[in-house]
Order: C-alpha cells, then structure tokens, then sequence
C-alpha cells in the first residue's frame, strides 16, 4: 500500500525509489518528491536503478508474493529465496550433509537419508550431491505446493522435500543410472521423471571396456511412481526404459495438448568415449561431429501398459523396458534435433516443445500434433543402430527463431511469449508463440533481447513452465559475476538478476550475487500456494510426520539400561535438557531419544556433542533419535547451538564417559 502511495506522488518514482533504497539515510522517510530525488542523486542512481529499487523492496515485516526453490548445485541442497526482495530465506540440506540443520551428523532421518540413500555395491556412502533441477508437485499442470523432487546429477539420486516442513523425506539411488541430468514431474504429479546424463554398463558389476561403449553401455528414463498422499516415490510402482548410450539431457513432460509424453535431449549420439594420452581425442570434440542429434520422445502412457502386460525385465529391482521392447511397442521415437541440444521446454498449452541446441542459433520448435500424426502414420525416415525409428524432422517442425548466441533454456510468461537464456552471448532473448503475446500477430517472431552479467544457464518466471505462468519477473542465473561485486579472491559468487517482465523494452530490476552455490534451476511459486507447519504436533517424527514411539513428555525423562546399551528419554526446553547429566560406561551404546517439548514456533534448539561429531538440530515438537558407540572416556558438555533465549549460554548439561573398571 506504503509502495503505490509513493508511485503518486507527483508519478516521482524516481522520487520514491531513493526512499525505497536508502530511507533510513533520511530516518523517517519523508515523502516529499524534492527530497526524493535529492537522495537518489546523492546516491549516484540512475531513474532505472531507483525505479528498480523501489519495485523489489520487500519492507520489514511484510512477505514477498512468491517463494523461488533454486538448486544448490554441488553443495547439494535447495535454496529458498523470496521475490522480487531476492532474499535467501533458507537452505534445505539434501544429498549433502549440513551441520545447521543436524543433516547426517548423528540424527536419525538425516543420516538414514544419507547413508540409506546410496547403494553400498554402487557408490555409498556419499556425503555429497549436486542438485540441478528442482520440480515442485503439480495438479491439473499448476504448482500445488505440497513437495518438491530434485535430482542428484553426481550420483543418479532423486530426493523428495515436504513443504509441510521444508524437509528432506526421501532420498533414493536410482538403479541402473550412475549419473542423472533431466528431472520434471509430470501434471498430476504421477510420476517424477529423472533421466541419466553419462550412461552406464549395464553389466553384473557396473564395468565395462569403453571399446565396448556402443554394445554395453546404456542410458535410462526412470519414471517414479508417486503415492499422492504422502509424495513419496514408490519403487515397486515405478519402470524405467532403457535408452542408447547417447547422453541424456533435459528433460520435460507434455501437457494438455501433449500429457503423457515425455521429452528428452540427447547429445553424443557419436557415441565419443574421449581420447588417451597417446590418442588425444577431447569428448567435446568427439561429441559435436554430427550435424543432428535426437529429440527422444517416451510415450509414457503406453510404456505403463507396456509394464503392465509385463514385457519388462527386472535389473537391480527396478523394472526396465529394454530398448527392442520400448522400439518395438513405439514407447520411444527419436526426432533429429540440430546438435548438441541442451534445453528441451514445452510450451504452457502443450502444443509446442521448445529445443536450444547450444551450438545452434536457433530455437527450434516442434508441433505434438505433427509428432502425434508422424508416429499414426510411421512416417519414419529410418531406424538409428539401436532399431528406435527416426521422425523426420521436417514432418514435425514447426518454427525455427534466430534468439543469438549459446541458446540453453526457455521459460514462458502466460501472454504468449517465450524468453530464452543465450551463455554465449549473456542475454535473454524474448520471442513470440503466436498473437496472443499482443506484441506481434505473427508467431514465433523474435522481439527483443536483455543483457544479463555473465554467462546466464536457466531462467525462471513463475510458474513458468507449468500450464498457468504467472509471469511479472524473470530471474536470470548467472554462473559469472565478474565485476560485478567487490574482490573475493579468484572465485566470484553466482548472480542472479531479476528482470521485469511489464517493462518495454526488459528492464533489470537488481541484482543479487549469491555467495553460497551455482543454483542450475529454479522453480518460482506464489507465496499463498504453501501452507507450512508453524510447530510440529507434540512428540512428531518428521520421517512419518506421526507421534514417535520415543516421543516424552516433561516430568517422563528417564534413563533405562539393558547391559551396554543406554537408552537416553530426554526432553529440550528453553534453557535446559533433561537430563542434565548422562553417565555411560566406555564401551556402551548410547540410545538419545530427544524430544523439543517448545509449543512455540522458532523455538529450536540442538544437541551438540562435542568429540563425536553429533549435532542435531529439534524443531518446535520434533522427535531425533541420536545413536553412538561411548568409546572414547572422558567428561563432554553437549549443549544446545541455537541461541534460544536468554539463558542460552546456559543451556548445556553432561556426558560422562567412565572407564570401563578391569
Ligand atoms: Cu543447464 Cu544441469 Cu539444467 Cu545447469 S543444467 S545450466
Ligand atoms: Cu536452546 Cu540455546
């Protein structure tokens, strides 16, 4: 309200922005045009820079209209930022271990999570992950706020988050993948989709010869059922189909015009294995010989059925549509696509599937009703040497559009446009679907283009790849910052650049470097579609979201030992445990059942221990259990991390760890 009563006066938005970004220079803002200018001068800013300013201020206690969920990229977590203010509100540790939160320092969800989410045979235990696409759940095609898939592209991983608690629930290692890059959920979130990146042999032991690549080596779509009660992935419900050892890129699903499609870049279709150091031979050379790479499209309704007439095998549990089958069944058609595609978007009616092929200047855009029509018809231009048939490209091609340089990924506004990320050039470039964009009657026109500080990778608008986009701003993720932030020493943070989508031609609104991780995608949601928890139910354990069987009460602390095992019931309270003092033997294992008895949100506390690497952190209500072997004698103060209230420094009690008598 403040905000709009400012614009007024005298339309000073000049004026109002200085107020905006510096008001306590002036303490109480007055709101006097003369003034206003006055401090934007003072302050060296630019009308744009000021009118910026004052459109992404987010005042004290007021809330940013939307949440915008950004990868961490090799921190392995989530990032949760407000827009327009560019905040970051919270990290949500994932696949890597994060001290903050207690995640895999000795509490019970976070070291299961950790240490159970990786196959021992395969790649266990992992300490760390690199998240890229975040997905958040959908219905009828819209974000519905309940959770939130990402993938790990280091491992082949897939986690699920709850927005209840902004947890991590889930973490699974894909069978068969080794490595994992396109992730999307599909409308109704009834499945998340997550693809490999390199493939991998598809022998007992996971080794192969690389003379062997084309024969033994293979890529995977995974499709994870999802139980739309709880969110979670369902293994035994789920199949994946295996692909040729292509590398596997992103990944989206069909909507409305194209539901139960799924899409899927591929780029090596030379199938390079990279050189030694007698016959230099760099991938990247090997990889971008041949003019066209393919589009791969899954029929992923028809692969169910598929499934369900049991034409699968089963490998490492997971059930698998080998490539003759998914061939022969037209689960799976491939479209030449110019090459070395990265970005594979579809377009908010479903009509159109957007490609940028990084070493192409163009967008090129593909019609589902031609795909749809192709594959009726088998208008295949051939069969590639795995035996999946060729659409022509002509058949299906809609419009190619000249955006620039280094074309990666495209998001949509909801008003007919589309905005494509250029690295080479550092730029958005934004063009036309058709006339509805009210810019151009003519479709798949180019339009503009806005520079961007460096080397952008996605974009994201909200909502912008579901089939409502609520458009407003674009926010660009730049791997570079440059000279864009004051000396850091070699390595610069990532910036992002918010950009307003009203504005003609594109203006940037600010800037925000963010020194804590390359964040690869985002996802951008109203604020009022999330509901979360202000405190947990009494006594809940975040793993089932019911009452723990270790949940305690206050005054029901107790010590209970059966030979070397101790089992700890103890409860955290603003400014104590109870108990304040645990005496083990050396040698015995230690059982903590803690339980935050705080009704009262923000209340954390944690268990730190020092010595034994454990630290757990309790919200309002939670239950952590905290398992460890006393080997070591000694008198340790464990104490709680979060200053919590006034007798923080206070709050510490105990371990004793006596010698074990001869
Ligand atoms: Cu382009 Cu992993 Cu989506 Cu990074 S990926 S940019
Ligand atoms: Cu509890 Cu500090």
């Amino acid at each position: 309200m403040e905000r709009r009563k400012f614009m007024m006066v005298g339309g000073g938005v000049v004026a109002a922005a200085a107020v905006g970004a510096a008001g306590s220079r002036v303490g109480a803002g007055v709101g006097t045009e003369g003034q206003l200018s006055t401090l934007a001068s003072n302050l060296g800013l630019s009308g744009d820079e000021a009118r910026g300013a004052l459109q992404t201020v987010t005042p004290p206690g007021k809330y940013d209209p939307y949440y915008m969920f950004a990868s961490g990229g090799h921190l392995g977590q989530i990032q949760v930022l407000g827009v327009p203010s560019m905040r970051l509100l919270k990290v949500i540790p994932v696949f890597s271990r994060d001290s903050y939160s207690g995640h895999g320092f000795g509490a019970d969800l976070g070291n299961a999570l950790i240490e159970g989410g990786s196959d021992p045979k395969k790649n266990g235990p992992l300490g760390w992950g690199d998240s890229h696409h975040p997905a958040l759940s959908e219905t009828a095609g819209e974000y519905d706020g309940k959770w939130l898939y990402v993938n790990d592209r280091a491992n082949g991983r897939i986690a699920m988050i709850d927005l209840g608690d902004f947890k991590t629930k889930q973490i699974i290692d894909v069978p068969n993948m080794g490595s994992s890059h396109g992730m999307c959920v599909t409308p109704n979130t009834e499945y998340a989709h997550i693809s490999s990146l390199t493939p991998r042999p598809i022998t007992a032991d996971g080794y192969a010869p690389l003379e062997k690549y084309a024969d033994l080596y293979r890529g995977f779509s995974t499709w994870y059922f999802i139980d739309p009660k709880t969110g979670r992935m369902v293994p035994e419900k789920s199949f994946q189909i295996e692909l040729p050892p292509y590398n596997q890129d992103l990944a989206d699903a069909g909507k409305l015009a194209s539901h139960g499609f799924g899409f899927i870049n591929s780029f090596n279709t030379e199938l390079a294995v990279g050189g030694t150091h007698a016959m230099p031979m760099p991938i990247e050379a090997g990889a971008t010989k041949n003019n066209f790479d393919y589009l791969q499209v899954i029929d992923w309704k028809k692969a169910e059925q598929v499934v369900a007439a049991g034409k699968f095998v089963k490998r490492n549990g997971m059930r698998v549509i080998t490539l003759s089958v998914a061939a022969a069944e037209g689960v799976l058609h491939f479209i030449p696509e110019p090459r070395n595609p990265h970005g594979v978007d579809v377009t908010p009616d479903g009509h159109y599937i957007a490609i940028s092929g990084k070493l192409d200047p163009h967008v090129t855009v593909f019609s589902i009703e031609k795909i749809k029509d192709a594959i009726a018809k088998k208008k295949y231009q051939g069969k590639d040497r795995y035996g999946v048939p060729i659409i022509p490209m002509d058949a299906v091609l809609e419009a190619q559009v000249e955006v620039g340089a280094g074309p990666l990924h495209t998001q949509y506004d909801g008003k007919g446009n589309a905005y494509t990320s250029l690295f080479i050039d550092s730029a958005i470039a934004k063009w036309t679907l058709g006339p509805k964009s009210g810019v151009t009657e003519k479709p798949f026109t180019f339009v503009e283009k806005i520079p961007v500080h460096y080397n952008i990778g996605h974009l994201a608008i909200p909502g912008g790849d579901t089939v409502k986009p609520t458009g407003k701003y674009v926010v660009a993720l730049n791997k570079w910052s440059l000279d864009q932030v004051q000396k850091l020493g070699p390595t610069h943070p990532v910036n992002l650049e918010l950009i307003d989508l009203d504005s003609r031609p594109l203006k940037t609104l600010s800037s925000m470097p963010l020194g804590n991780s390359e964040p690869h995608y985002a996802q951008i949601i109203k604020t009022e579609k999330l509901h979360p928890l202000k405190v947990y139910k009494p006594g809940t354990d975040p793993a089932t979201m019911a009452k723990s069987l270790f949940a305690t009460v206050a005054s029901q602390e107790r010590v209970k030992r059966a030979g070397t095992v101790v089992d700890v019931y103890a409860t955290l309270m603003r400014s104590h445990f109870s108990p304040g003092q645990i005496t083990v033997t050396e040698g015995d294992t230690v059982r903590l059942h803690l339980t935050n008895i705080e009704t009262t949100e923000n209340a954390t506390h944690t268990f730190s221990l020092p010595a034994h690497n454990i630290q757990a952190s309790l919200d309002p209500g939670e239950v952590v259990n905290v398992e460890f072997k006393a080997d070591r004698v000694g008198s340790y103060a464990y104490y709680c991390a979060q200053f919590c209230s006034a007798l923080h420094m206070e709050m510490y009690g105990w371990l004793l760890v006596a010698p074990k008598k001869a």
